[in-house]
């Protein structure tokens, strides 16, 4: 059998051909403020290509019915195209099976799904739950709901200077008391991509389980679940350059199973009467009520298109992207980016000395490019660094060392307009 390895070092070395990807895209050829558009905000979302605008165009026009309980033409085709999105999804994590995949509303819905069923079935006064200190808030928020209800105790390791959780860091957090270890593959602040399949073995080795936010991971690296090792895995839809409202969360067979369910309603239910209600199998005892069911077909087609792509070559191109970046925005006076960890992606989180923010993100939208300014929800890593808010550009890989070019002159533009 061919070596898995060396057909994705293969494939990455073909070479990108950025404008006909683009031109799958049809968001990004438009102008803004008479300015050819540079989306840099990928990592709050993604544009869509046709084929998940064709998916969803599809589904209202042709396919448009409630799933899992219509005999008709219509709900059979519906049915069908919800669960081969769930297949798709299996594959493109590389889940064991199809059942082990439950659409919810995105990473956060994913989370507190998370914390909410095997979180206050399992954790008790005491217990700790291990995060760190450059988390999203929706991989901190649910965890404190989680132990304000269960007592057990929120720890966080700590970041470096370089925007990195060192491995001695991560260990002294973890104790025998661990019971779930948290963590972002991929800060969406920082770009830092963290080492989770070795956190995953240490965080094992404690006796905690652990669970993956794999939202700012899934658009730019390909995923392995098997080479991931953790048992809860999570991403967003509209990151992955599908619809909004949908997202996976991926978790073992055997601890969903084990979990109780998350909401009440059609769907998730074997039979119901006043006396006793029993409970669907997986992954249908967590999909309670209609789904968002053109979102799962929308999500599907993206996925579908990712792989046509190539996870492998997407993130190699990205990787150019990314030093190219980097080298060519450090070279600029007076700008300073927020992390420098080693294994990064093409984020760039900027504090322009002397402006804020906001007034940065407000002057490159008149040069028609798309940037963030805020705390991007994660104020603890904020707050790590001493600045309330950075100015961040997030690509993907339909962007251009062209577009990075009008990034840079856009910020010396700043600085002539601030005069700093
Ligand atoms: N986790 C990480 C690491 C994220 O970056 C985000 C969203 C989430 C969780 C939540 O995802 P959602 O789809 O459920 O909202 N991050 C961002 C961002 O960086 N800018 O806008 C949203």
């Amino acid at each position: 059998m061919a070596n898995v390895v060396s057909i994705a070092a293969a494939a990455a070395s073909l070479p990108w051909d950025v404008e006909a990807v683009r031109a799958d895209f049809p968001a990004l050829a438009q102008l803004v403020n008479g300015h050819p558009l540079v989306y840099l905000d990928n990592a709050a979302t993604a544009q869509k290509p046709r084929a998940v605008l064709a998916a969803l165009e599809n589904y209202y026009q042709r396919d448009c019915a409630n799933i899992h309980r219509s005999v008709h033409q219509l709900g059979e085709r519906a049915t069908e195209a919800y669960e081969r999105a769930r297949r798709t999804a299996q594959a493109f994590l590389g889940a064991a099976e199809p059942r082990e995949i439950v659409f919810t509303r995105g990473t956060t819905e994913a989370i507190n799904l998370v914390a909410a069923t095997y979180g206050a079935a399992n954790l008790r006064a005491g217990d700790e739950i291990l995060l760190t200190g450059m988390e999203h808030h929706s991989n901190i928020v649910p965890w404190q709901l989680l132990a304000e209800r269960t007592g057990a105790r929120v720890k966080v390791a700590q970041v470096n200077d370089r925007g990195e959780v060192e491995m001695e860091e991560f260990e002294r957090q973890l104790s025998p008391r661990t019971r779930i270890a948290a963590f972002g593959h991929i800060s969406n602040a920082l770009g830092t991509v963290n080492p989770v399949a070795e956190w995953t073995e240490r965080a094992h080795a404690a006796g905690a389980v652990v669970l993956v936010d794999g939202a700012q991971s899934a658009p730019h690296l390909p995923i392995h679940l098997s080479a991931l090792g953790c048992d809860f895995f999570a991403f967003s839809g509209h990151k992955v350059f599908g619809p909004t409202g949908i997202g996976v969360l991926w978790g073992r067979a055997e601890l969903l199973e084990a979990m109780p369910p998350y909401q009440g309603g059609g769907d998730m239910i074997a039979s119901v009467s006043f006396e006793r209600t029993t409970y669907n199998r997986i992954p249908y005892k967590f999909e309670a009520g209609t789904p968002h069911i053109a979102g799962a077909i929308g999500l599907g087609a993206a996925l579908e298109y990712l792989q046509t792509l190539g996870m492998a070559r997407a993130a190699a191109y990205e990787q150019d992207l990314a030093s190219y970046g980097a080298e060519r925005l450090a070279a600029l006076p007076g700008v300073r980016m927020i992390g420098q960890a080693r294994e990064r992606t093409a984020v760039f989180s900027l504090v322009v000395e002397g402006v804020h923010p906001h007034d940065v993100a407000t002057v490159l939208d008149t040069e028609g490019i798309a940037v963030r300014a805020g705390h991007h929800c994660a104020q603890p890593i904020m707050d790590r660094f001493g600045v309330p808010a950075t100015t961040r550009a997030s690509l993907a890989f339909y962007n251009t060392r062209g577009e990075v070019d009008r990034l840079a002159e856009g910020l010396e533009k700043v600085r002539r307009i601030f005069q700093c």
